[in-house]
């Protein structure tokens, strides 16, 4: 901005209003925090607010730099997602919108072509002035279509992006696909495949192929398992667990607290946030210098505690001192769980485990996410110095989770599930202006993913009663924090991947759910469920004051009837009737130039945030 703009900005803003704090309607720098896979018991300031003991009810948690954020800031604890698997959850936040109104239901490619698109919220924070920057895992899998071809697209300006670093070895794991292998072109490529990164930088590549036909590597997979001491997945479906078996549990990592992927996220954005000069380089990847000059929006996408779970040994000993209370699989619950959820629990089955090895996951769980909670308590402080030294208004929004995680409950170490535990993810906000995000303030309404975008939009000055902003979903934090907006009687969702396509629905006292689709064929039979039988929408409904742990499903139990089919009309009638957006992406691979979209509005504005049982 030109000298005299400013001079007229500020002239402007004084004579509109007495207050001479012209600072107050500066926009804030914003740091945003998602970490990956991570269950809200980690916390205990979640604890014990959720149950008044500040422990899981499976042991000992360690959670200082989050407990301190939520005595900063206003903690909304009963904040859910919609869509428990990476990269749908990733796409309601960046969109602002619900799977069945962006048409983003599982891992598919998208493209920013269709005719119901809308830019993503960073997107937007760029148009209102904003440097965007993003660090870490993104998991949103937007494309655009140039010349008839699916081609790359970022919703950041600038990024530093984890499959660069990997290559660059600032890891101490990693997974990429090869085509040459000592110098040798091979066909077909090695895809995917996995390695660790010592201390002193060398690659340990663990793949069953590359030993057989390149003899130097033989044992290195062995040794790897027993060096960092691995649980992996296993079942006697693909049978026994050997070095190559997909999937870590539980280990130690190569390499020590603040030098493993999440540990180099931290010391890129520090770095970034010290860069004086125009351009800030770190391995092989250059990005644009920080601009004093213009807002900030930061995001950070951090790995951790999603698989591979491989705490720094200095974590992993201290936790590997305490017993943990395992969740049991009750083979009743499985004669009774709707089909869908069935399929999900096996997919991702433990039960079968020895009770070691289900300690072993647990307590290495729990000890990566205290390792992850040092780094955002590191990542919070060199944003706060920053905004202290810039005097500029700040804000941090903090979500645990982009969804949560199984360690045995249900039998699964997992995802995907409309249950508490894979969707109940409880978000922080702090801000410099404490009248807005009070501090130590508890909101027990409900909060939904989709409110993350219009609240970070809002406190960046847009205004979200205009036209450009009334394709979003949800609501602003800060109007539910002071009780402006009109509270949730609940919360819904619906995810494709793993259980196939399945929706939920939210009170405070039941949940329910229920298949939506016969298929995954996008906008072909949009009416199934309304011809469908009450069995073959495969229902589950839970009553959580009696039964917290979700395990004994009422769906047919004669005494929960009508509240059954009441939840089941206002789910139906709000995800496939509510203006349901399906899109026919034409997904190959990445190749998404599909743009041809499938709509179903029979029911327009059911979803009015009101449901009586
Ligand atoms: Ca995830």
């Amino acid at each position: 901005m030109k000298p005299t703009n400013i001079f007229l900005l500020t002239w402007a803003l004084l004579s509109l209003n007495n207050n001479p704090i012209v600072a107050q309607n500066e926009q804030p720098n914003i740091l945003w925090i998602v970490t990956d896979d991570h269950r809200y018991d980690a916390v205990r300031a979640f604890n014990t607010i959720l149950t008044g003991d500040e422990m899981s009810e499976l042991g000992y948690v360690e959670s200082p730099n989050i407990d301190k954020l939520t005595k900063m800031g206003t903690t909304f604890i009963n904040a859910y997602a919609h869509a428990p698997g990476c990269a749908p959850s990733r796409a309601s936040m960046h969109f602002g919108r619900y799977p069945f109104r962006s048409g983003v239901y599982e891992f598919e490619y998208h493209n920013n072509k269709a005719a119901h698109y809308k830019p993503t919220f960073p997107e937007q924070l760029a148009a209102m002035g904003y440097q965007t920057l993003r660090i870490g895992k993104l998991g949103v899998r937007l494309k655009t279509i140039k010349n008839g071809k699916s081609r790359p697209y970022d919703i950041y300006q600038n990024n530093m992006d984890f499959k660069k670093l990997r290559k660059d070895g600032f890891t101490g794991w990693g997974k990429d696909w090869f085509y040459e292998i000592e110098g040798k072109k091979v066909s077909p490529p090695y895809k995917s495949m996995e390695y660790f990164v010592t201390e002193k930088g060398e690659f340990e590549y663990i793949s069953e192929r590359l030993e057989n036909e390149f003899p130097k590597y033989k044992g290195v997979a062995e040794r790897a398992m027993k060096k960092y001491d691995l649980l992996r997945w296993h079942n006697k479906k693909k049978g026994p667990e050997t070095p190559f078996s997909p999937g870590i549990l539980g280990g130690v990592s190569s390499r020590k607290a603040g030098e493993t992927r999440d540990g180099f996220y931290v010391k890129i954005f520090e770095d970034y946030l010290k860069n004086k000069e125009q351009q800030f380089t770190f391995g092989s990847q250059t990005i644009d210098g920080i601009d004093t000059d213009k807002p900030q929006f930061f995001y950070l996408g951090f790995d951790f505690p999603h698989t591979p779970v491989l705490p720094p040994a200095s974590y992993r000993k201290r936790f590997q001192k305490h017993t943990y209370k395992i969740p049991l699989l009750d083979q009743n619950e499985l004669k009774t769980m709707p089909k869908q959820m069935r399929r999900q629990v096996m997919a991702g089955y433990t039960d079968h485990f020895n009770t070691s090895d289900k300690q072993k996951m647990i307590q290495d769980y729990y000890a990566f996410c205290a390792y992850g909670d040092d780094l955002i308590g590191k990542s919070v402080d060199a944003f706060i110095a920053y905004n202290e030294k810039q005097n500029k208004p700040w804000l941090i929004v903090y979500v645990n989770g982009d969804h949560g995680w199984k360690l045995n409950d249900h039998g699964s170490a997992s995802k995907f599930t409309p249950w508490d535990i894979d969707v109940h993810n409880p978000i922080v906000v702090v801000s410099s202006d404490k009248t807005k995000f009070p501090e130590g303030k508890v909101v027990k309404d409900f909060v939904e993913f989709v409110d993350i975008a219009p609240t970070i939009l809002s406190e960046a000055g847009a205004d979200l009663n205009s036209e450009k902003f009334a394709y979003l979903d949800g609501m602003n934090m800060a109007a539910i924090a002071s009780g402006e907006t009109h509270k949730r009687d609940y919360i819904i969702g619906e995810s494709h991947a793993v259980t196939g396509p399945r929706a939920f629905i939210r009170t405070k006292e039941y949940v329910f759910s229920m298949q939506t689709r016969p298929h995954k064929k996008r906008g072909q039979d949009l009416g199934w469920a309304q011809n469908a039988s009450y069995e073959e929408l495969d229902p589950g409904l839970y009553h959580m004051p009696s039964d917290p742990k979700e395990v004994n499903n009422l769906a047919f139990n004669k005494k929960h009837k009508k509240v059954a089919q009441k939840m089941k009309q206002k789910l139906m009638d709000i995800v496939l009737g509510d203006n349901r957006v399906e899109v026919e992406w034409s997904s190959k691979g990445s190749n998404a130039t599909g743009t041809t979209i499938f709509k179903s509005n029979y029911a327009p504005e059911a979803h009015d945030y009101k449901l009586k049982l």
